[in-house]
């Protein structure tokens, strides 16, 4: 399959002999060609890697010739919508903006699951993972990342009293990242604690052999605690904790990532607090890659904040380094799946590093200096201390059991309501038994004894020699099961969108899933907080809404008024074949306008009218330095800013100008197009309007609507000096002047 710009991934192309198809690649892959310095565009870059070889680049690119610089670190978001099929578009999406990580979130408690789940049901808050799913998803993405001319990281979890299962199943999918982290399912899956680290022993095995990067969990700790920045000694005992117990595994050290996130966020001085404990994990962990996340613990349902909560944290990972950057999106902390905000998340992280690139070259962080000095070593003794306190306690086990963790204190304070766990409780309990004697797996990467031996001694480095190859090595061995539920699973929701959708061309706005008809409606009433919400929703079933629901409100001010963000489900379609879409502006060549303007010389006069101070954008379209129509040989004489409508027609009838050009960029009370209204009605009354082109332009001003106001033409936001020299020459003809 091979993907078109133009064309849409085929969900159902990826279905198709599903069962015979084998990822093309194993292992984790890091970007390309970082730590060099490289000229992209007009500017030289310190801190990028390699080109995407396709990609949509960041909407104020157009004015840097297109470039769209890509990050030395990964870029990670999360995609989980319940809808595996759905999320498949989003990669593709994803990956188009920059993101090169994509995890996909387990459906809710997917971790209570005692054994692999087969088939495509739908999700909840996640997507259950399941051989089929991830092998559509792998499959997807082999294709995805050809477009883009980048690997692309595939992830999701190996926790749960199934971990094991679920590593092998992903090292023979082709997954390329993972959280493993047994501390995840002792602490907050209350899994029976030797259960848990034995059954990750052998979970690391696989994944160190399948090369897959590991991420591990301690940011759980930070999300759970309530006040989130005390648990920071914490955090590096957990990342101690699994990092050595995977290297002891046997998992190499750059496959090791450790989940850091900044413990706070504004309007606590988040910088004070966040930089020294980057700085000392990073001083701590030098042998790891660091997978910073943002912060979502401290997350509202605003956008605009989640947003500055992110920049500060990427300044972060800017000034000390992210090996990969999470760009968790606000649905998480808003539990509302909008794909939307996935995009804008990738976006954030992108342009933000772009805009920063090269800063330490120019900040230094005083490391050696106070405050600094002292903040970064206190961490470090604190989280020493702790791990002291954990051997003279008895062990990491003890120390559970005496709630160390996840207790709200600043170490060595502490408050006493830590998470306590028994070693001889939780699920699991009492499953882990010594191996036989004669014990054998002939497998590939397993963990601890296995007498193979017994069988053939030169097998003992290869167990699975004895078998001819297991599926890591012969992976028609595998066994693909299909959909085992006739009414959830993936082509009865696809046959659904068809059905509700009625033909092809017919379009529905859609937010969560395809097809689901939901819109995001911003709304502002003058009015307090309840009275607001209530009324938007009142608004929103007026609107002709269902489902409708406020997901988001914040105060302007109590009595004056409240911004309020509603969702809700429409239900009629639009379709496609019967719309009229006004036809693309086309550009003659410079070598055509030239020909005609000399054939033929042109003359306009031109102005911001009203009261309207802006300059910028009228010189952008007649300035011959900015590639305006004056480089045409067109005349052009510009009267200034704020003139009065009055005195830019009694010009064009002294200068015999053949066209007037009105700039006006105020928009406030549709002052624009009643200024435009007014031109033309002036034209009408001065008996020259048949004689003359009259053109509007402006950021905010539509060719539809300038038409409709007595324009000719109108101009908006990335207009270009040759769309209005193509306009004059056309329009001349046409009116035969
Ligand atoms: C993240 N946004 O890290 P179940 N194992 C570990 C985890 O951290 C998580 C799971 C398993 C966060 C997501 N983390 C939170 C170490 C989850 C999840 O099946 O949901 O319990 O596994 O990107």
């Amino acid at each position: 399959m091979n993907l078109k710009p133009n064309e849409k991934l085929n969900v159902e192309e990826i279905l198709k002999d599903l069962d015979k198809y084998v990822p093309k690649r194993r292992g984790w892959h890091w970007r390309e060609g970082t730590d060099i310095p490289r000229q992209i565009g007009k500017f030289e870059y310190f801190d990028m890697s390699s080109d995407l070889k396709q990609s949509q680049a960041l909407p104020a690119a157009q004015y840097f010739g297109n470039i769209d610089p890509q990050g030395k670190s990964i870029i990670t978001t999360e995609i989980a919508s319940g809808r595996f099929e759905d999320d498949i578009r989003r990669m593709r999406m994803g990956a188009w903006h920059g993101a090169d990580h994509i995890m996909v979130i387990r459906t809710a408690g997917q971790s209570h699951f005692e054994s692999l789940i087969e088939g495509t049901p739908q999700g909840v808050g996640g997507i259950p993972i399941s051989r089929k799913q991830v092998r559509a998803q792998r499959k997807a993405l082999d294709f995805i990342e050809e477009e883009v001319g980048r690997p692309i990281n595939y992830h999701s979890y190996v926790s749960g009293v199934a971990g094991p299962e679920i590593a092998v199943m992903f090292a023979e999918e082709g997954v390329n990242g993972a959280h493993q982290d047994p501390q995840y399912n002792v602490l907050y899956r209350n899994i029976n604690m030797i259960r848990s680290f034995v059954d990750a022993a052998e979970a690391k095995t696989v994944l160190a052999w399948a090369d897959i990067a590991q991420i591990d969990g301690a940011h759980n700790a930070n999300a759970t605690a309530r006040e989130a920045w005390k648990v920071m000694p914490e955090l590096m005992v957990q990342h101690s904790i699994n990092s050595i117990f995977s290297r002891k595994v046997g998992m190499k050290a750059q496959n090791i990532c450790l989940s850091t996130v900044p413990p706070t966020a504004p309007p606590a001085p988040c910088m004070r607090l966040d930089l020294p404990y980057a700085v000392a994990l990073r001083e701590f962990f030098s042998d790891y890659r660091m997978r910073a996340q943002m912060n979502t613990k401290y997350m509202q349902s605003s956008t605009r904040e989640a947003t500055v909560t992110h920049v500060l944290n990427l300044l972060i990972s800017q000034m000390t380094s992210a090996d990969i950057q999470s760009t968790i999106t606000p649905d998480e902390g808003r539990n509302v799946p909008w794909h939307i905000y996935n995009i804008e998340a990738i976006d954030t992280a992108k342009q933000a590093f772009a805009g920063m690139d090269g800063l330490k070259d120019i900040l230094k962080i005083r490391r050696d200096e106070e405050p600094m000095l002292s903040s970064v070593r206190e961490i470090k003794e604190r989280a020493i201390l702790f791990m002291e306190e954990m051997i003279k306690n008895g062990g990491y086990f003890k120390s559970i059991e005496e709630g160390f963790f996840v207790d709200s204190g600043n170490y060595p304070e502490r408050n006493g309501d830590g998470i306590v766990r028994k070693s001889d409780a939780g699920v699991g309990v009492g499953t882990v038994y010594e191996r036989d004697e004669d014990y054998f797996a002939p497998v590939t990467a397993t963990f601890g004894y296995n007498n193979v031996a017994q069988y053939d001694e030169s097998a003992i480095n290869n167990p699975a020699k004895l078998i001819d190859g297991c599926t890591f090595e012969k992976p028609e061995k595998i066994i693909f099961i299909d959909e085992l539920d006739e009414t959830d699973n993936v082509y009865v929701r696809l046959d659904e969108v068809k059905e509700k959708l009625e033909k092809p061309s017919n379009l529905l706005p859609e937010v969560e899933w395809a097809a689901d008809g939901t819109i995001l409606v911003t709304l502002f009433f003058p009015v307090e907080e309840r009275t607001a919400e209530f009324a938007a929703i009142e608004f929103g079933k007026k609107l002709g809404l269902t489902e409708v629901e406020v997901i988001n409100k914040e105060v302007m001010q109590e009595a004056e008024g409240t911004r309020i963000e509603l969702k809700g489900k429409t239900n009629f379609k639009i379709d496609t074949e019967t719309l009229v879409i006004p036809p693309k502006p086309h550009i003659l060549s410079d070598d055509e306008i030239r020909e005609a303007v000399k054939e033929k010389p042109l003359k306009i006069v031109a102005a911001t009218v009203g009261e309207d101070e802006h300059s910028v954008g009228i010189r952008e379209i007649i300035d011959i330095k900015h590639g305006g129509i004056e480089g045409y040989g067109i005349e052009a004489e510009i009267l200034g800013t704020s003139i009065p409508v009055e005195k830019l027609v009694d010009a064009a009838i002294e200068t015999n100008a053949d066209a007037i050009l009105a700039s006006t960029i105020i928009s406030h009370d549709d002052i624009h197009y009643k200024n435009m209204r007014k031109l033309h009605d002036l034209c009408v009354e001065k008996g020259i309007r048949d004689k003359i082109m009259l053109a509007a332009g402006g950021t905010q001003v539509s060719n539809e609507l300038a038409i409709e106001n007595g324009m000719d033409a109108g101009f908006g936001r990335g207009t270009k000096g040759a769309h209005v020299a193509t306009f004059l020459v056309e329009k001349r003809k046409k009116m035969n002047l």
